[in-house]
Formats: structure tokens, C-alpha cells, sequence
């Protein structure tokens, strides 16, 4: 039974651990509260009924983090749990002989991962894959992550090297508040979720102090500027000026007191992101001085009065439509916060220019009602994207050290979760997209390879199925059809095509997979996608357009032109870029497409995960209300069949916590051999093998043991085994499994 649960008989039954048995059984016992259980692979037997009731009770008990074999299983309060994060706490982990002799947290995952980079048998970059659907928890845990080694790889307290360390640790947890102000908005699933996936590297030294970071983002929704769900928000930001500005700030960037704006849906509901203050201040900490910022809220105060320019259908086509009078005011005081000249901010918006034939004559082509908004929901994605990625780089070059003053780094994923609406678009393909990327480094590393590896290793293994995404990907991503490269044909061929056809095409190309579905209710065309954590619907309506995000030439000259500084730093007059332009005047059929662009991003980050030890935290939303102290059974369900945890802790639970290479293995441990005792009268006279580790079993008991603790002390996890924390590891040798790899 032992071995079936945890997989440690072999080391039991070796030291004669009789006591150590009796008092695991009894933590194993029938009767033991299940809220005590904190690693997953002791419930008894693991289903996925046991593991929700035990999750359950931990829950109702104020216990949010469960060990689950390699994974930490995180459960989001919704309320505040401050205890849980003090710094006194963190100190406590960090210090611990044993973190994992602690109760499950974060901080065990984080101190764990710390000591693997400092490991002197496998050192190698670490990272931390933050799962979960949206609301579950992703950015608070990254956040608090983040904290964790702020206060544990400090550098030391020496004078002048302390200020800037200090300096350097608050700039990194500065970022933040600014990401997520600029980054982040309320949805129908979380009220401060991120609309835009990042990887941080956090570096270390020598010394294992942290010198400074590096933020990756990747694929900021930026549609969002100009066009929100109902009961949506736009990005905080927007929120934190309007509320936030002084009476003075109100008369620069006309922002009266209750101005209403058509891009700042639901501004009377108060959220705890809307502090104003906290963004200027961490802006402040990264270099950007007040001016600066201001020049920033001034430009964002523009586009929402962008916003505001709406257009009235022209009677006749020939001519441009007009501005309705009540926008009138608005191209105004928009022209004059962009800085731009109000006549060609109107034309620009409302013609067109296309040069074509031989001598590259100029046609102006006055745009229809619905173009006109088009193009000015563009300008507006096209400022805001530019100075989200300003921003970063801005974050970057004050977080970044130099090169050569780190030698390793901790990786923090936190990336936007899967979702589904009730209408899903290009957006949450990607989302979804990446999120099944992520699952599937999950499957390979874990399920996949650890079995592969027993198989190789010619170990007594009994296979635990799991659901590979596989299938799933090749819908979205595979060569030579997919959803991708179905919309991107659309995109390349550049042919007028409805939703419908997208559709048909969709459905005949890819009938074959069965992650292929359809809605026949559905009124509007679309097509199902069956993730790994649920059907996801998707419009087809937008979806080519969306890909190709066009950028007419003109609106890129207009920003040009502007006299604004922040806007002439993110639109530079490039001359290169003027000569290359296409004889149409069209945009050139974009040779990258947004997936194509995100498809190599991800393929990038994977790239970077796999060169490190991955650690897995999944997050896990208790109930989609937010409510505290609510723990919805069908719900968390979904949650855990999805992310395969069950599967997961059958193979933690009968496979090898433990996994050093044959060759780092011998290394660090030949020496013991000298340590050997001779070997003992009886049966197992010398060894033939002399030379080779072998051990009798009276060696066993002498040196075998020390060793293995010396195993278990200095490396809790090993290439990616992490030992199940709290684990009777701790108090026993585990079996070690020295793999050739
Ligand atoms: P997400 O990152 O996983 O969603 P968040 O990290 O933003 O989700 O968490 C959603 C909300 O849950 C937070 O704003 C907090 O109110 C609450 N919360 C999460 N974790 C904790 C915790 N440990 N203690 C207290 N409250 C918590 V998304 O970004 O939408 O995928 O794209
Ligand atoms: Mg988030």
C-alpha cells in the first residue's frame, strides 16, 4: 500500500523504519481530517472525487495551498490573507533546513527553486509556469513570487551595495503597478486581468543576489483601446486619470468631472486598480519623471476624446462623412492633447490615398461611415500599442543590469488564462492558443517524459494514461492545415471573403479532427474549438481582419507629423521607411501576421523553458464570482479534469521524487567510496565488481543512508522532480533514481 501511495517502501522496508511506518499510517488513516493532508498524493485512493473533497475541506479550513506531486496547487482565497505573505513568513521558508517539512505555499516552490539554482550538482536556470484559468490567481501568485525573492535574494546589508541593491529589487517589484495599469482591465472573468502574457527572468549573481531582470511581453490586446464587451472596462489606466487628476490636470488634459467618453465604458464602478497615485509613484521609482508622465496621461487623454469623433453616414457616396456636431469639439480638443494639425487628423481619418499607375498618381478615396471608424479606432490601437511597448522598454533599461554581472535566472510566467465569452474572437484564439502551448510543455516535461524515461531505464512501471493536447494543437497550429494557417491564407490572398466561407473552409480542411466542432445554433458563423479545458466558440466575423491588422500608411504619417514629444519618440520620422513604401499607398499585405507574430513568440518562450528546470503552480479559481469562503464542486471540477492533476499525482506518487544524472551523480559522490566499509562475512562476500558502486546490504545501512540525506538535504528537487514537500522523504531515504541522462 505504502508503495502505491508514495512510492517509499523501498527505502522503509530497507532501514527497518517501523515506527516511521506506524506513524505514516496513521497519517494515512481512514480518520485523518482530510484538511490536514497537504500533499494530494496521500489521499486515499487518488480520484478525482477524493482529490476535490480534500481540496474542498483544506478551503473551507483557510488552507489554499496544496502539494500535488510536482505541482503546488493553489486555490484563490478572494479575500485578503495578509498573514500569508509577510515578509516574516517568507524569511521563514528561506531559512527553513527543510521548506518542504513546512506547510505547502508559494514560497516553498520559490525557496525550492532559489536552492536549485545554487545547487552544486545540477545548477541550471529555473522557471515557475503560473497556470490557470482567468481570475484564478496567476498574478497575485506571480506578484507574490516576485516579493519572495525581493526579500530573500537581497543582497547583503554592506553600506553602499545594500542602496542599490534595495534600489534595484523595489524597481523590479515596481514594474507591476505599471504593467498592469497600462496592461490589465476588468473583465467579465476577473477585474484585473491581464490582457497581455510575461515572462520576467529574474537575475542573479554569483552570490545568488538578485542584480536585475528582464520583462518579456507578449501580444497586448490592444483592440480593447477602442472597443470594450458590455460590462467590460478599458485599461485601467484610462480609469486612474480620470478619477485620479488633479483639478488642474482636469483643465490641461480636459478631463472635466464627469466628461463622458465613449471609450470609458462603466466609469462609476470603483475598483481597487483605479489607484492613480501607485502607478505615478512606481513610475517615479523606474525613471520616468513627472513630466514625462504627464506628457503620457496627456496623450491617453487624447485618444479618449478620439473616442468621441463619431461620423455620420454621407448621403453621397462621393463625398467624405462628416463629423457629428457633437464630435465637432472633440476632433478639437483630441488634435490639440496629440498635437497633431486638426484638418489632416479629419482627412486622414475620412480619405483615403491611393497612388496607382505608372506615374504614381494620387487618388483620394472618401471612406464609408464604418471605414472612417476603422481607421480612428486604428490610430488609436496603433499609439497605444507603441507606448505600451515604450514602456516596457523604459521598464526594461531600468531594471536591466549589466550582462555580465549575472550567471543565472529565475523565470516567472504569467501569462492572460483561458477564456470564453459568449462571442470569442482572434484574442482569445491566442490566449487560448498559448495556454495550450503551456499545457503542453506540462504533458512533455512531466507526464510524458517521466514515464518515457522509466520505460528507457528499463524500470517496473505501470503507464498512467493522460490526455495529450496534441490533437488540439494541430487544429490550431499544425502544418501543413490549421486554423492558422487557414486565416493566414486568407490573409496572403488578400480575396474579399465572408464569415461564412471562413467557415466552410475551416470545417472541410480540418473536418477530420475530432477538436473540431461546430454550433448549429448558432446564428452567426463561427466554429468550436474542444481545448484541453473546455469548447471554446469563435466568431468567425473579424477573424482575417483582425490577423492582418492593417496599418494604413497615412495614419503613421500623420503621427509623424505630430509636435508632441512623447508621440515623436514613438513615431520617429524614418526615411528608410518613406522610400519603401508600397506605389499603391496601400499598407504591403503584412508579411507577418498577428498569429504568425505570436506563434514565433511562443515558440521562443518555449524554447526558454525548456532550457530550465520548469516548476509548476496551478492556480485554481474556487468559485467565478469572486466570492470568499464559496467553493463550487462542478466548477473546481472542470478545473482540475482539464489541467490533468489527477494524472499528475498518480505518476508523482508511484514515480521517482528524486532524479540526479548517472554522471553528476558519481561525481559528487565517489568519495564515499572510500568511505566503504569492508565488506561484511556472509553470503555477500567481495564484490566482483570492484571499482563499481555497489552496495552490500550492511554498506547500505552505513553509508547508503547518510548519503541519501545528504540527497535529500541539499537538493530537494532535481531535474525537475521536485520531492513532494512534506513528504516522509524527509525523515527516510527516498529511492533515488540515478538516470543515465
Ligand atoms: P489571473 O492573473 O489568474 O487572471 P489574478 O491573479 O488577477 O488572476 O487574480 C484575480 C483576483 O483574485 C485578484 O485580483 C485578487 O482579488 C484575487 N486573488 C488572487 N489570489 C489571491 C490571494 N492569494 N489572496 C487574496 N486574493 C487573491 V487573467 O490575468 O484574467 O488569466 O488574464
Ligand atoms: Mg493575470
Amino acid at each position: 500500500m505504502l508503495q502505491q501511495v508514495n512510492g517509499h517502501s523501498s527505502g522503509l522496508d530497507a532501514h527497518g523504519g517501523e515506527a516511521l511506518r506506524e506513524d505514516l499510517q496513521e497519517f494515512l488513516g481512514q480518520e485523518a481530517p482530510l484538511h490536514l493532508l497537504d500533499d494530494l498524493t496521500k489521499v486515499n485512493p487518488v480520484t478525482l472525487e477524493t482529490v476535490l473533497r480534500c481540496l474542498q475541506a483544506r478551503y473551507m479550513a483557510d488552507t489554499f495551498y496544496t502539494n500535488a506531486g510536482c505541482t503546488l496547487v493553489a486555490l484563490n482565497p478572494f479575500k485578503p490573507v495578509p498573514q500569508l505573505y509577510s515578509p516574516e513568513l517568507m524569511r521563514e521558508y528561506h531559512t527553513a533546513p527543510q521548506p518542504q517539512k513546512l506547510k505547502p505555499h508559494i514560497f516553498t516552490v520559490g525557496e525550492q527553486t532559489y536552492r536549485n539554482v545554487k545547487s552544486l550538482i545540477e545548477p541550471v536556470n529555473q522557471s515557475i509556469v503560473v497556470s490557470g484559468e482567468s481570475g484564478a490567481g496567476k498574478t497575485w501568485t506571480s506578484r507574490c513570487l516576485m516579493k519572495f525573492y525581493a526579500v530573500v535574494a537581497a543582497s547583503p546589508t554592506s553600506s553602499e551595495s545594500h542602496k542599490v541593491a534595495e534600489r534595484i529589487e523595489q524597481r523590479i517589484l515596481n514594474s507591476n503597478p505599471i504593467m498592469e495599469a497600462f496592461g490589465n482591465a476588468c473583465t467579465l472573468r476577473n477585474n484585473n486581468s491581464s490582457r497581455f502574457g510575461k515572462f520576467i527572468q529574474l537575475q542573479l549573481n554569483r552570490a545568488h543576489q538578485m542584480t536585475g531582470a528582464a520583462v518579456q511581453t507578449y501580444l497586448l490586446e490592444k483592440t480593447r483601446v477602442a472597443c470594450q464587451a458590455s460590462s467590460e472596462r478599458n485599461f485601467h489606466i484610462f480609469y486612474q486619470i480620470c478619477k485620479g487628476a488633479s483639478a488642474d490636470q482636469r483643465l490641461q488634459w480636459h478631463l472635466p468631472e464627469g466628461a463622458a467618453f465613449s471609450w470609458l465604458p462603466n466609469p462609476d464602478r470603483t475598483l481597487e486598480e483605479d489607484c492613480f497615485e501607485v502607478t505615478r509613484e512606481a513610475m517615479l521609482h523606474l525613471g520616468i519623471d513627472t513630466p514625462t508622465q504627464n506628457n503620457i496621461f496627456k496623450v491617453l487623454a487624447g485618444l479618449l476624446h478620439l473616442g468621441n469623433m463619431l461620423f455620420a453616414d454621407s448621403e453621397d457616396e462621393a463625398q467624405p462623412c462628416q463629423l457629428m456636431d457633437s464630435a465637432k469639439c472633440s476632433l478639437r480638443t483630441s488634435a490639440s492633447l496629440l498635437c497633431l494639425p486638426e484638418d489632416p487628423l479629419l482627412e486622414t481619418l475620412r480619405i483615403r490615398t491611393i497612388r496607382a499607375g505608372r506615374q504614381q498618381q494620387v487618388f483620394r478615396k472618401p471612406c464609408s461611415r464604418a471605414e472612417c471608424d476603422t481607421r480612428r479606432d486604428c490610430l488609436a490601437k496603433l499609439v497605444y500599442a507603441r507606448l505600451f511597448d515604450w514602456l516596457v522598454s523604459v521598464i526594461n533599461s531600468s531594471i536591466c543590469t549589466d550582462p555580465n554581472s549575472w550567471t543565472s535566472f529565475i523565470g516567472l510566467l504569467d501569462v492572460y488564462g483561458f477564456e470564453s465569452f459568449p462571442d470569442n474572437s482572434l484574442e482569445q484564439l491566442c490566449i487560448n492558443y498559448a495556454n495550450e502551448k503551456l499545457q503542453q510543455h506540462f504533458v512533455a516535461h512531466y507526464l510524458r517524459a517521466q514515464q518515457e524515461e522509466y520505460a528507457v531505464e528499463g524500470l517496473e512501471w505501470s503507464f498512467v494514461s493522460y490526455q495529450d493536447n496534441q490533437t488540439c494543437l494541430d487544429l490550431i497550429e499544425g502544418s501543413p492545415i490549421s486554423i492558422c494557417s487557414l486565416i493566414n491564407e486568407e490573409c496572403r490572398l488578400n480575396r474579399p471573403s465572408s464569415a461564412a466561407q471562413l467557415r466552410t473552409r475551416i470545417e472541410s480542411a480540418l473536418a477530420g479532427n475530432p477538436c473540431l466542432g461546430h454550433d448549429k445554433l448558432s446564428r452567426e458563423p463561427s466554429f468550436i474549438v474542444v481545448h484541453y479545458a473546455g469548447p471554446v466558440r469563435y466568431l468567425t466575423a473579424g477573424l482575417v481582419e483582425k490577423n492582418k491588422d492593417p496599418v494604413p500608411p497615412e495614419l503613421t504619417r500623420l503621427l509623424q507629423q505630430s509636435q508632441d514629444p512623447l508621440l515623436k519618440v514613438l513615431f520617429p520620422t524614418d526615411p528608410e521607411e518613406k522610400a519603401q513604401e508600397e506605389p499603391s499607398g496601400q499598407s504591403r499585405a503584412p508579411v507577418l501576421t498577428v498569429v504568425s507574430k505570436f506563434k514565433a513568440s511562443l515558440e521562443q518562450l518555449l524554447q526558454v523553458l525548456h532550457s530550465t528546470t520548469p516548476h509548476y503552480i496551478r492556480c485554481i479559481k474556487p468559485n467565478s464570482q469572486g466570492q470568499a469562503q464559496t467553493f463550487l464542486r462542478e466548477e473546481v471540477l472542470g478545473q482540475l479534469e482539464a489541467c490533468g492533476l489527477v494524472e499528475t499525482i498518480h505518476i508523482s506518487a508511484a514515480g521517482f521524487p528524486i532524479r540526479v544524472s548517472h554522471r553528476n551523480f558519481v561525481e559528487r559522490y565517489a568519495l564515499l567510496r572510500r568511505l566503504r566499509p569492508r565488506a561484511a562475512p556472509g553470503p555477500q562476500s567481495p564484490s566482483p565488481n570492484e571499482g563499481r558502486s555497489e552496495w552490500s546490504p550492511h554498506t547500505e545501512e552505513t553509508t547508503l543512508q547518510p548519503l541519501l540525506q545528504d540527497i535529500l538535504h541539499t537538493l530537494p528537487t532535481l531535474t525537475g522532480a521536485a520531492a513532494t514537500p512534506g513528504d516522509p522523504a524527509e525523515a527516510m531515504p527516498a529511492p533515488v533514481h540515478c538516470g543515465r541522462t
